[in-house]
């Protein structure tokens, strides 16, 4: 791929955190460093892993690969390969690859001089997979309740999981994750038309300013939260909305055994009702 004109100025050395000079260098697109090669070591691994675990199995099927947790009776214990091992491998790839990626994420940043938003986003979803397949796993007492590597049999995990606690939409965490999640396409969504309706006009009209994106939510609901204030809040929403996914899948069992439902009775027992 051909370089563009700017990459040449800002394609420096140095920023590395780890490695120095060693692997600090760019191939056709793509900065390496040191948690570039770590990144194609753990991915490629795993993806191995997950060919042979696919081999093992009943099917070739892409939406029936499953690569499944240890059963419950291995505890926190390691499991034979072929028994969830192979799961338990796979698992320390993937976190070995994502822990990678973040850190390549920062030494760009730092040759940048830019600050390390980007890095500090993605841990956030690094951190809801740490939640499901090791917080949750370990304080449950088993690897067993991580979720399965599979395009299908991953969603069977959601769901069981999910009436295991008869009706998870009643988990109040799940509840503020799911309108985190509604609120951030709704900015996202008012984000883009503004921009787009302001900065690429028909043909032949001209580009508008910034005055005119916040005049228009000015007159529209009185306020507006301003160019740089809308990506803070879209970042602040979308990453409360994975920390808030990782609280209520953790506290599903550690913290709550019941049905979600049930946990609602501390309303109904107030005591003005009475
Ligand atoms: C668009 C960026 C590109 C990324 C993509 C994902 C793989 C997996 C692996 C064959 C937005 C690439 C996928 C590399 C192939 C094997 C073994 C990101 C974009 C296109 N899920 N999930 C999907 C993962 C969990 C749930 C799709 C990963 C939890 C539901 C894809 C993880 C729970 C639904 C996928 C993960 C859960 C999906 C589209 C990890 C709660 C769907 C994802 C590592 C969070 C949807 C068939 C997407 C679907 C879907 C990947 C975890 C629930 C296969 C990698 C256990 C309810 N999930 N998922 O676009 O169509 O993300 O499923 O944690 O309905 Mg999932
Ligand atoms: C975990 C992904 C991390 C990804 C990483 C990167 C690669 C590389 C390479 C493309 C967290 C992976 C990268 C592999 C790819 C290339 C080149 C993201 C993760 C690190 N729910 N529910 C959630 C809704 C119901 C249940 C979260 C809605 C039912 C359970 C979110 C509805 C029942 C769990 C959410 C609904 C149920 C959840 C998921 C509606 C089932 C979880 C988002 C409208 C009967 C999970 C931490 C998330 C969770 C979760 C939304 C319904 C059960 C808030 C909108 C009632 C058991 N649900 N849900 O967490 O919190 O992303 O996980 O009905 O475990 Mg739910
Ligand atoms: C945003 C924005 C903005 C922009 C933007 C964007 C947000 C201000 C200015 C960005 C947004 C977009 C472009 C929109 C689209 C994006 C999405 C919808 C998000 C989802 C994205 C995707 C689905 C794409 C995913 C693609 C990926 C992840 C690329 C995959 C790349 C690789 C696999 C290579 C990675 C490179 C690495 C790790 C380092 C370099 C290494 C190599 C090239 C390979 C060679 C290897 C070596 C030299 C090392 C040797 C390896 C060893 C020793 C290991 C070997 C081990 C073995 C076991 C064999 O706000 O506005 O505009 O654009």
């Amino acid at each position: 791929m051909a370089m563009l004109s700017f990459e040449r100025k800002y394609r420096v050395r140095g920023g590395t955190l780890l490695g120095g000079d060693l692997f600090d260098f760019w191939v056709g697109p793509f900065y390496c460093g040191i948690f570039g090669v770590s990144t194609i070591f753990f991915s490629v691994l795993g993806t191995l892993l997950i060919i042979y675990g696919a081999a093992l199995g009943p099917t070739w099927n892409l939406w029936q690969i499953s690569i499944a947790p240890p059963d419950l009776q291995y505890g926190l214990g390691l499991a034979p390969l072929k028994e969830g091992g192979l799961w338990q491998v796979i698992t320390v790839c993937a976190l070995g690859a994502f822990g990678s990626w973040a850190l390549r994420e920062v030494e760009i940043s730092r040759k940048l001089g830019i600050g390390l938003h980007v890095p500090f986003a993605f841990s956030v979803a690094i951190l809801a997979y740490f939640t499901l397949v090791v917080v949750r796993p370990v304080l449950l007492g088993a690897w067993g309740h991580g979720f399965p590597y599979g395009i299908i049999s991953h969603l069977d995990w959601v769901s069981n999981v999910g009436y295991q606690f008869l009706h998870f939409h009643y988990n109040p965490a799940h509840m503020i994750a799911v309108t985190l999640f509604f609120t951030t396409t709704l900015a996202l969504s008012l984000h883009g038309g503004l921009v787009l309706s302001a900065l690429n006009p028909g043909p032949g009209e001209r580009v508008k300013t910034v005055e005119h994106e916040n005049t228009y939510f000015r007159d529209l609901i009185g306020y507006s939260v301003g160019t740089l204030g809308i990506h803070r809040l879209g970042l602040f929403l979308a990453l409360s909305a994975g920390i808030w996914s990782a609280i209520c899948i953790v506290i599903s069992g550690p913290f709550w055994t019941r049905g979600w439902p049930e946990w609602w009775t501390w309303w109904l027992n107030l005591p003005f009702w009475s």
